[in-house]
């Protein structure tokens, strides 16, 4: 995902590069390039516009002063307005002051609803909820099946009726979760293949019969624009309070993720990003807008090998985070713990000092994907693993010829390594914007 865009937008980006100054010539010339590879990608034709407008006004308002280059200053108004796109920061899920909170899963047939609302329902349980799926894509008895297979494979309940109305099972899951104590009701409902007059009518019903806390939309993001024009659609019958972005690990071009708040006027709440069903994660428009620029995201990357960790070894982590101490031989477990996630092609995309034709390749990736940074840790010896600190240059130039790697290589992942720490720990401490802090502390 954001392959093709990430290596566009550096292409475009790099016009600034050993530029003394940004002007009007320099920034129109890249600016062009940069709406280029927005369209490509996808962009909703309006945001793209306005998008580069926004940074064409912000890069000729600031002045280029100290250590800054031009080339970082754009980089820097870039990621912001990426985020600013994309909505600055993650929305989070509402819930009813009187439970239970009711969630309306509406979108076209195809574009992951089912799966989606399993996936919601085990990461709310998670959190310590109590959910109840139901079931009312009833035209499609399979579509129900469905469901209950989902709820049996992770013990949660699923409420169906036969021969009533999807309203009607609407209406008495709501009675039912009040009696059994959910306090959670999440509800998936029937989709065509396209817009469909009774679809729309019937999910309007529902809709009205149990006025839901939230109505997301699933929008599928192999479809692209017309899966965001089709969410509008949506947004103009039932009143969204946010959208849904499924199969973000598949081969889309990303511009979805960039257009859905401009376009609908809600914004994306959760990715899907694979067919598992905790292949789920809450949108973090910081995020994206890094990894979109090629920064990585280290943030998504911990809480996933979190995820996969035991509790006292990710509260030890947590720790090492906080004091400074999180080290080589620590990067290297995660590594492995993440190795047994999965998906690799797309981990790889998170993780800073990545080839990028590595990330770009189509050839499917298995875990040698990993080796180069591995045999960069592995080449240290295990005092610089524990302490990063003493790695001089002649150590550098060991660890390089050790793994294999050019000096540069070994430099440039240590820098990126160090990033992420100060990254890392900011977030441990609780700051609410680790890019911007660190962009600040580029600026002094
Ligand atoms: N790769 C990928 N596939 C997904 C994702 N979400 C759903 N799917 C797949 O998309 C297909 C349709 O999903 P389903 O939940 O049945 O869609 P619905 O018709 O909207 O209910 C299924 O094969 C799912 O496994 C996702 O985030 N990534
Ligand atoms: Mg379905």
């Amino acid at each position: 995902m954001f392959e093709n865009l990430q290596e566009k937008l550096e292409v475009a980006l790099k016009k600034f590069r050993g530029q003394a100054n940004i002007t009007e010539e320099n920034t129109e010339e890249a600016m062009k390039a940069v709406r280029r590879a927005l369209l490509d990608a996808d962009v909703n034709f309006q945001v793209a516009k306005d998008f580069v407008e926004a940074v064409k006004q912000k890069a000729l308002g600031t002045e280029v002063k100290g250590k800054i280059t031009p080339e970082q200053l754009i980089v820097k108004i870039v990621h912001e307005e990426l985020k600013e796109t994309m909505g600055n920061k993650n929305s989070e899920l509402m819930f009813s002051p009187q439970p239970p909170t009711t969630i309306l899963v509406a979108g076209l047939q195809g574009s992951g609803k089912t799966t989606f609302c399993a996936k919601l329902a085990k990461n709310l349980r998670k959190k310590g909820r109590q959910p109840l799926l139901v079931a009312c894509d009833v035209h499609r008895p399979a579509a129900i099946l469905q469901l209950k297979q989902l709820g049996d494979q992770i013990k949660i309940p699923v409420f169906s009726e036969e021969n009533k109305s999807a309203v009607e099972i609407a209406e008495n899951s709501i009675a039912y979760a009040k009696k059994f104590a959910r306090d959670i009701v999440i509800v998936d409902t029937a989709g065509r293949l396209t817009i469909d007059e009774e679809m729309m009518r019937e999910v309007k019903e529902i809709s009205e019969a149990i006025k839901p806390t939230e109505t997301l939309f699933v929008c599928d993001a192999m479809i692209g624009q017309d899966s965001v024009n089709t969410a509008k659609a949506f947004h103009e019958l039932l009143s969204l309070t946010g959208v849904v972005l499924t199969k973000l690990d598949g081969d889309t071009r990303g511009g979805a993720a960039l257009s859905v708040l401009k376009v609908v006027g809600k914004p994306i709440k959760f990715v899907g990003t694979g067919e598992k069903v905790d292949d789920i994660e809450p949108f973090h428009p910081e995020r994206i807008a890094s990894r979109i620029l090629g920064m990585g995201d280290i943030l998504t990357l911990v809480e996933r090998a979190e995820r996969e960790m035991d509790e006292k070894k990710a509260i030890e982590l947590e720790e090492k985070i906080k004091k400074n101490q999180y080290t080589f031989d620590d990067f290297l477990d995660q590594l492995r713990t993440i190795k047994k996630m999965g998906s690799i092609k797309e981990l790889i995309g998170m993780l800073p000092g990545m080839d990028k034709h590595l990330k770009n390749s189509q050839v499917p990736i298995d875990n040698s994907a990993f080796v180069k940074v591995e045999a960069i840790v592995q080449s240290m010896t295990k005092a610089e693993r524990s302490n990063p600190k003493i790695i001089n240059g002649s150590r550098r130039q060991r660890i390089a010829r050790g793994s294999g790697n050019s000096i540069q290589e070994v430099n440039k992942f240590l820098k990126q390594f160090e990033d992420m720490q100060k990254i890392m720990k900011s977030v441990a401490l609780g700051k609410k914007h680790p890019f911007s802090s660190s962009f600040q502390r580029m600026f002094k």
